[in-house]
């Protein structure tokens, strides 16, 4: 009978780019890299917001301060106001560009984590979707984490990818493996080695977590097309890239494992290399790529710009931001010429207008303590625009 023949089609061939019958563009779900123009966006909350617990993998501490112990429970009820009008704030400047905004929905993140591995004593906060959630193309892939307090941060999401996946039955929803994040999962000596240690161990990439589970967060996801770039970091290990590869190649795309061997605690691409339009990327003076790696943008003439110093120094950081000074260049992309930096990072919008763009500003640095600035605190869940081959 023919219910025995093979499946006519392939798991590439839903809503792939080149088949003219699909206009990928109307997809509720359609984004492809990180700058074609912008058509609904999530934008984070600080609600319910609490302080990262300590665990094995993530030591938080005051800067400058520590050896004072962290804050533990619910952030402040005036640090999350602060936080919310500034990413209210960017919504509304996304809303005058024509950008549909959506957020989160609810959730206490004050609540202690247990599962058969592990117990937590509260969770974080949804300020930074693009931590956990990712659009590839026609899909929603939601992170497998890295960090115990995160193991849920997909939950304030779903009501939305429901709402995506419901609407078209061209849309992909892909949850990627859990890791058990039991103690076995965590290099916990990684916090304890001297600055020698780490700068002699800089080229092996193996940092708090081990090589056994999947595990990666989705901030160390580069979109550029077919081409698809994910950094080795803290919280994206050897297993996560692969697990990547061996989802995303039988889609078409072309998975890239990229390091920065100068970055000792590396965690989100975000603040390190940030393709802002096809042929341009930003990137980061003090952390330049694994030698040989850049052969693929300068075959293929991608310029690579640094950029300028930013404005605050790591010593300058709001005082509970476990982020570095890069935070300056987490920039957001409207479109091929229209970016949003943070309002004080002048030198770079000097340095972005002078590369053609329209730059738009808005002050976030109330937001920089819950770990991201304008990109990470954003999930693009349709910009207009197909796959293409940058790199062929
Ligand atoms: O350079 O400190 C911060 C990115 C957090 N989402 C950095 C990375």
């Amino acid at each position: 009978g023919t219910s025995l023949e093979p499946l006519p089609l392939q798991m590439g061939d839903r809503a792939m780019p080149h088949d003219p019958a699909t206009p990928q563009d109307s997809l509720a779900v359609n984004s492809w890299n990180e700058w074609d123009p912008l058509e609904e966006m999530i934008v984070g909350s600080a609600d319910n917001a609490s302080f990262e617990p300590t665990e094995p993998g993530s030591r938080p501490a005051i800067r400058n301060r520590p050896e004072t112990p962290f804050p533990t429970g619910p952030k402040s009820q005036e640090a999350v106001d602060l936080a919310n009008e500034e990413l209210a704030g960017l919504a509304d400047l996304l809303r005058s560009q024509g950008v549909t905004v959506r957020r989160p929905g609810p959730h206490d993140f004050s609540a202690p984590v247990r599962t058969p591995d592990f117990e937590v004593e509260n969770q974080y906060c949804a300020v930074c979707p693009r931590d956990v959630m990712i659009t590839m193309g026609n899909e929603i892939i939601e992170a497998t984490m890295s960090r115990r307090a995160r193991y849920f941060e997909y939950q304030p999401y779903r009501k939305l990818v429901y709402e995506y996946w419901n609407s078209d039955p061209r849309v992909g929803w892909t949850t990627a493996p859990k890791p058990s994040m039991a103690d076995g999962m965590y290099r916990e000596e990684f916090w304890d080695w001297p600055l020698e240690k780490r700068h002699e161990r800089m080229h092996s990439f193996e940092f708090c977590v081990h090589q056994d589970e999947v595990v990666f967060d989705a901030a160390d996801i580069s979109r550029l097309g077919r081409d698809i770039l994910v950094q080795e970091s803290m919280t994206t290990n050897r297993a996560g890239v692969h697990w990547l590869k061996r989802h995303l190649e039988p889609r078409g795309f072309r998975v890239h494992a990229v390091h920065f061997p100068l970055d000792f605690f590396p965690s989100h691409i975000d603040c390190t290399f940030v393709p802002v339009r096809p042929g341009l990327i930003l990137t980061n003076p003090d952390r330049p790529l694994r030698e040989g790696e850049e052969a693929m943008f300068l075959r293929n003439d991608w310029e690579l710009v640094d950029v300028p110093e930013p404005v605050l120094g790591n010593h300058e950081m709001p005082q509970y931001c476990q982020s570095s000074k890069w935070l300056s260049m987490n920039v957001l992309s409207i479109s091929p010429t229209k970016v949003v930096v943070e309002e004080q990072e002048k030198p770079l919008q000097d340095l972005m207008a002078k590369l053609d763009f329209e730059v738009f500003t808005v002050p976030f640095r109330n937001v920089f303590e819950y770990g991201g600035s304008l990109h990470c605190a954003t999930w693009d869940v349709r910009r207009r625009g197909t796959r293409e081959d940058y790199f062929p």
